[in-house]
């Protein structure tokens, strides 16, 4: 057990665990304790990412703080590096609050959530955890496609509640076999792709150009692939130019027949014209792992039942995650030890 994990099982004894985290201070060669880069801490992360930043860094929990202004002022001067997440990722207003950072590690693919301008002007670095997460964002992309197209959420209450003995569960639709649109062609669209290849589905995607070394159909045009497409999948990273990209038009090009899957982020989608779709029957179904607000969502996504809601855990496996928060926490060792990042963001 790592002195770190053994700290983290003390956490409800504050007192006691800071202590510890002072005596696992690391000594220099001459026997010197030395100081712990201050590391802001957006987010809880797993005990056994807890443990480990707690030995290298004097960790600062921002999402435990009762008065954030406050606290911020108080250690943000200190701050050189932030550990976050996917979801949280750190603001204009955290970037400006702490003067001296030099990096922030995001626990996540996704960098939307990191003002990069801010990031850009000070020169502070930034890093994500690509690749780890990729196999475990195509399978529930297409878990939750499956479970779509054949109503395996509703058929299984149907076989738990008792409701199969007063009659057979209704007819669902073909899932293999038809058009798949994928938006998005990167490493987690990619991974998408490979996948539905082997439901005997037809593939076009789009991208902000052709990649010759994809053997799927290229449609640059998010509504014309959605026309094309029985299923759309977006898999895009989420930026400001594509804000809503899947709006009304492209709902109507997908159609009465189309269903709808998201992976991304909430961004992507105008949810009020995807709820007016799902509501009107426009449109046949859409399952979503992320929501405007999360975890907070829209009420009116409960009440339909041709939407299959996900809480947000494509990446979230044992394996997974234990691959994220040791690639988040190397990208930061790195730059502590004036090496550079693994996986930059810039
Ligand atoms: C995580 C994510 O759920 O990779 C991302 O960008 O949003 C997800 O993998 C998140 O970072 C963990 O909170």
């Amino acid at each position: 057990m790592s002195p770190g994990y053994f700290c983290w099982t003390l956490a409800a004894s504050p007192a006691l665990c800071y202590r510890y985290h002072e005596l696992s201070t690391p000594l220099s060669k001459h026997g010197e304790q030395m100081s712990k880069p201050d590391l802001l801490q957006m987010g809880a992360l797993p005990e056994w990412d807890e443990g480990p930043l707690a030995q290298s860094f004097t960790l600062h929990r921002l999402y435990e703080a009762a008065d954030k202004a406050a606290f911020l002022a108080e250690i943000g001067p200190r701050i050189r590096g932030i550990a976050t997440r996917g979801d949280l990722g750190a603001g204009a207003d955290i970037i400006a609050a702490c003067p001296a950072l030099e990096v922030i590690s995001i626990y996540g693919v996704g960098f939307d959530a990191v003002n990069l301008d801010a990031c850009h002007a000070r020169g502070v670095k930034v890093a994500n955890t690509p690749d780890v997460l990729t196999d475990d964002c195509a399978d529930l992309a297409l878990g939750m496609w499956l479970a779509l197209s054949r109503g395996i959420v509703a058929a299984e209450h149907h076989a738990r509640s008792g409701n199969w003995a007063k009659g057979g569960f209704p007819l669902t639709h073909k899932a293999s076999g038809k058009r798949a649109g994928i938006l998005g062609a990167g490493r987690i669209g990619q991974a998408v792709g490979r996948r539905l290849a082997g439901f005997d589905m037809e593939i076009a995607y789009s991208a902000r150009t052709a990649r010759a070394e994809l053997p799927w159909r290229f449609i640059a045009d998010a509504r014309e692939l959605a026309e094309w497409a029985d299923v759309l999948f977006v898999t895009l990273a989420a930026t400001a130019e594509t804000r809503h990209i899947v709006n009304a038009q492209v709902l109507e090009a997908l159609g009465r027949d189309g269903l709808l899957i998201n992976i991304s982020r909430a961004q992507n989608i105008d949810e009020d014209a995807l709820i007016a779709a799902l509501e009107a029957g426009s449109l046949r179904g859409a399952a979503l792992d992320v929501f405007e607000g999360e975890p907070q969502l829209d009420p009116r996504f409960t009440t339909l039942s041709n939407a299959l809601l996900q809480p947000h855990h494509a990446s979230g496996t044992f394996e997974t995650r234990r691959a994220m928060g040791q690639l988040m926490r190397d990208n930061l060792t790195a730059h502590f030890a004036g090496k550079p990042l693994l996986t930059p963001v810039i």
